[in-house]
């Protein structure tokens, strides 16, 4: 018996990457007219899957970290408004260099501009008090972006910590098939290599590899900018008080004239305070209400101090109470 004639194939679907293909008419995005490969391309399934189980653990969104305040606090001019924060990449990799704009225009080029140091930090200042836009930009991310920024005079606006997601490889701001198939299309490949595509290097590691997957698939399917939140405004209070800059000079008019020699109670220093006088400790850290020292300048406990109808300024009786109350510190 004869073989049937077997039917012919239908035309493959063309593999899309070595085999050249005659050049459709450059379209103005070039991503949006690449037809979707299909065929090999079933292994993005498997891939993405994998990469996205191992970046399932990595969250977009932490809660900032609110050490800068004091830096940015001491660098702020009075009248304008200050913001800062904290941003980073995500993945591997250095969180410095990404680009942070206040107040862009429609084409997100002018308005101030800073950009993050080592640690991600970014410290925007002297920005005029009002509503701010904020845009944060790393090439192949997606931006970040902050409309109704509250800025107040003389105050820091934080923002939250927020994980820029890097797996826009063709810079459209969206993470789609197309960054994949940038990547698979190049997979393996190093830097030197012919053909090698550094912008689907995700990572910059030099080759384009799993790491650059796992970077698309823990972001798949974002679309950009992303929300970036804010923290808290902060208004940075009054530098606190010092023992050795405002409590100790003020017991040297004041007091020492006579302590040393009366009631026990030698006011030199920080330690002869703290050791007390006849009645035992006259400072209680944290309590002003409970430690003589304060009862007796602030005229509830007599004999007053100063004896002899000298008061103490009202300033001055505040700075003891503040410092007290602040923990009493040798600071
Ligand atoms: C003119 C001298 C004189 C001056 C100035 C003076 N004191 Fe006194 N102070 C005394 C005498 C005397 C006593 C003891 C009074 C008593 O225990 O009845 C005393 C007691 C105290 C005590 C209580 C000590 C204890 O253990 O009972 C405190 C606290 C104190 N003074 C704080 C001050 C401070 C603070 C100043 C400066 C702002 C000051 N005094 C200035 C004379 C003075
Ligand atoms: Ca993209
Ligand atoms: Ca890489």
């Amino acid at each position: 018996m004869p073989m049937p004639k077997p039917t012919p194939m239908p035309t493959p679907v063309p593999m899309p990457m070595p085999m050249p293909r005659p050049r459709a008419p450059r379209a103005t995005t070039p991503s949006a007219h690449r037809p979707v490969p299909s065929g090999p391309f079933t292994r993005i399934a498997v891939a993405l899957t994998i990469a996205a189980s191992i970046a399932a653990s990595i969250g977009a969104v932490r809660v900032s970290d609110p050490s800068a305040l004091a830096h940015a606090a001491s660098a702020a001019q009075a009248g304008t408004c200050t913001v800062t924060g904290r941003l980073e990449q995500s993945g591997a990799g250095a969180d410095d260099g990404i680009t942070v704009r206040a107040n862009a225009g429609a084409n997100g080029t002018d308005g101030a501009e800073t950009t993050t140091g080592p640690d991600g930090a970014f410290q925007l200042t002297g920005l005029a008090p009002g509503t701010v836009r904020l845009r944060a930009s790393l090439p192949r991310h997606l931006t970040a972006a902050a409309d109704d920024v509250p800025c107040v005079a003389d105050a820091v606006t934080t923002m939250e910590t927020v994980e820029l997601p890097g797996g826009d490889a063709d810079n459209n701001n969206r993470v789609d098939l197309f960054d994949l198939v940038r990547i698979l299309a190049h997979y393996r490949q190093c830097a030197g290599e012919a053909d090698f595509d550094p912008t689907a290097d995700l990572d910059d590691s030099g080759c384009i590899d799993l790491y650059d997957l796992v970077r698309v698939a823990s972001s798949y399917r974002l679309i950009g900018p992303i929300a970036w939140p804010v923290d808290g405004v902060t208004k940075p209070g009054p530098d606190p008080v010092s023992f050795q800059g405002d409590i100790l000079p003020m017991f040297a008019r004041d007091c020492r004239g006579c302590h040393g020699y009366v009631g026990g109670l030698n006011l030199d220093d920080h330690a002869h305070l703290m050791a007390g006088g006849n009645s035992g400790p006259v400072v209680v850290p944290g309590e002003p209400q409970a430690s003589l020292l304060y009862l007796k300048m602030s005229r509830q406990v007599s004999p007053y101090m100063p004896p002899g109808g000298v008061r103490m300024s009202d300033e001055d009786i505040a700075l003891v109470r503040d410092w007290i109350a602040a923990g009493a510190a040798d600071n």
